[in-house]
């Protein structure tokens, strides 16, 4: 069927999202979430001058080909923008699929290994003590794996945390301009430990327990972490140096048995193809809505599979519900799902896209709606105008510019 119209929705139902709607010459409509956080009008720009003319006309089903025409046809190859775009186009175009033919995506792709996919929701304090809280609060609601941040003592600032007082999710896109933190290594590497021992001896063993180090160390520094981490049994710590030195894994590697997961800020499958052909890390973090939709982060966990690498998507609170939506279909069907992260959605982002997937015993479950199994309204969304916001920055104590 063919593409009449594509149009790309700005709204901010407590955050950005920027969302791709494809429309066929029958009147279906599918959607891809094209949101990159802090950079989102860039996305924008690129979809509406640089792909929506190049897809009307194109039949919809050939969701193989647009791929790569879109892919190789730019000659620019990879980067955030590019990939976001297209995966975006990816999704709404398996949307459309699976609604034309009154099916699940996950139906699509050779149907489900699983009926519900683990899930890890985002525990965090201002202090040990409020995070134990936070914690508990999460198994309480039946999480089986709980990822753990809380402020480094004498540091002003912390990556991760819920804004306090505010009981709202945590937000890292907080104001206008970018907010500078701070940040000192050795302050880090002390309490790190301290916090996993505080929540092993309140909580035990009995559930997964994860941690985010959001690119800030160097690999030895993240040797060592991973080591003064091994009592606590992580299920894994995530992006412990920056994540394009794929070498640095190496160095990682032959220090801790701690596992390692990377990949969030990744694009393409060549940007973890060292990682995961060396078996350097444990869990590829690559998303559908960063990495070039279902078409090619299926390539990405497939090749994976090959090297004993499992996934672990990443699903914070700027990849839209479409995202998630979408995560969840591919997620049910591969052989060598990990772990899902999942950082829910602000209330008024369910006013504007309605979801059906459901959470049970720690367990996300996509339902069986055709397509990704979400919608986007476009009133509830002309409600909530884009708000410019940005992600922080990052600075040592000394002011040299550092990884966030
Ligand atoms: O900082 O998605 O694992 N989750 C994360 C997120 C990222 C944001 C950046 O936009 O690292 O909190
Ligand atoms: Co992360």
């Amino acid at each position: 069927m063919e593409i009449a119209a594509a149009d790309v929705i700005v709204t901010c139902p407590g955050r950005n999202y920027v969302t791709l709607r494809i429309t066929t010459s029958d009147g279906t409509t599918g959607i891809g979430d094209a949101t990159l956080n802090g950079r989102e009008l860039a996305v924008v720009a690129y979809l509406r001058e640089h792909v929506v003319p190049l897809l009307i006309g194109r039949d919809s089903g050939q969701i193989n080909d647009i791929w790569q025409y879109l892919y190789r046809g730019a000659y620019w190859r990879r980067g955030p923008v590019t990939m976001t775009a297209i995966a975006a186009v990816d999704c709404a175009l398996w949307d459309i699929l699976g609604k034309r033919a009154g099916m699940p995506v996950h139906q699509l792709l050779g149907g489900k290994a699983r009926d519900g996919v683990l899930i890890y929701g985002h525990a965090s304090g201002q202090d040990v003590d409020e995070l134990l809280e936070d914690v508990a609060s999460y198994l309480d609601k039946g999480y089986q794996a709980v990822r753990v941040q809380a402020a480094v003592p004498g540091l002003d600032s912390t990556y991760g945390l819920h804004h306090p007082g505010t009981g709202a999710t945590y937000e890292p896109a907080d104001a206008r301009l970018p907010t500078e933190n701070r940040w000192h290594t050795p302050a880090y590497l002390d309490f790190a430990p301290e916090m996993m021992r505080a929540v092993r001896e309140r909580f035990g063993y009995d559930f997964h327990l994860l941690h985010d180090v959001h690119h800030r160390l160097s690999p030895l520094e993240a040797a060592q972490l991973g080591r003064s981490l091994e009592p606590y049994r992580m299920f894994w710590i995530e992006d412990p140096t920056p994540a394009e030195d794929q070498e640095a894994f190496r160095t990682i590697r032959q220090h801790t048995t701690t596992p390692i997961a990377v990949g969030e800020v990744f694009n393409t499958i060549w940007d973890c193809q060292q990682l995961i052909t060396n078996r350097l890390i444990d869990y590829i973090r690559t998303s559908v809505s960063h990495t070039g939709g279902i078409s090619h982060l299926r390539k990405v966990f497939d090749l994976a599979a090959l090297y004993g690498v499992r996934t672990g998507s990443h699903g914070a609170g700027d990849l839209s519900p479409v995202s998630f939506a979408a995560a969840l279909q591919l997620d049910v069907t591969v052989p060598n799902f990990g772990i899902q992260e999942y950082m829910g959605h602000l209330e008024p982002a369910s006013e504007v896209f309605r979801t059906n997937y459901e959470f049970r015993d720690g367990r996300m479950y996509p339902g069986d709606a055709p397509g990704l199994g979400v919608e986007i309204d476009e009133e509830a969304a002309a409600k909530y105008p884009y708000q410019p916001k940005y992600l922080p920055v990052n600075r040592l104590l000394d002011g040299t510019m550092h990884d966030w």
